[in-house]
């Protein structure tokens, strides 16, 4: 039984998160988690200066981004933030962000 909830708890955490990010954005709630391609890095300092505008990027939880793959994961409040703003945020900071 323990090992059950063990299992079942994170599947139900992760199914919610998976669907409230496939709803359209305006009608979404809850926490939704998306990657995003990175144009225009060339150094560890452009992730980390794109973390830096995201974190400061309302409805912004939580954030990586890895220059050696060039992707920024970004978990965000779909209430707070849309992907387009986000998208914008990155673009403010000086880079591309592509959908993926
Ligand atoms: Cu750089």
């Amino acid at each position: 039984m323990k090992l059950a909830k063990k299992i079942l708890f994170p599947l139900f955490f992760i199914s919610v998160t998976f669907f409230a990010c496939n709803k359209n954005t305006e009608s979404t709630s809850g926490l939704c988690m998306k990657k995003f391609q990175i144009k225009g890095m060339v150094c560890n300092g452009c992730a980390e200066s794109i973390e830096s505008a995201l974190k400061e990027t309302e409805g912004v939880k939580e954030n990586k981004v890895v220059y050696s793959d060039s992707i920024a994961s970004i978990t965000f409040d779909s209430t707070q933030v849309s992907k387009e703003s986000l998208i914008a945020a990155i673009g403010k900071a000086g880079y591309t962000a592509l959908e993926r």
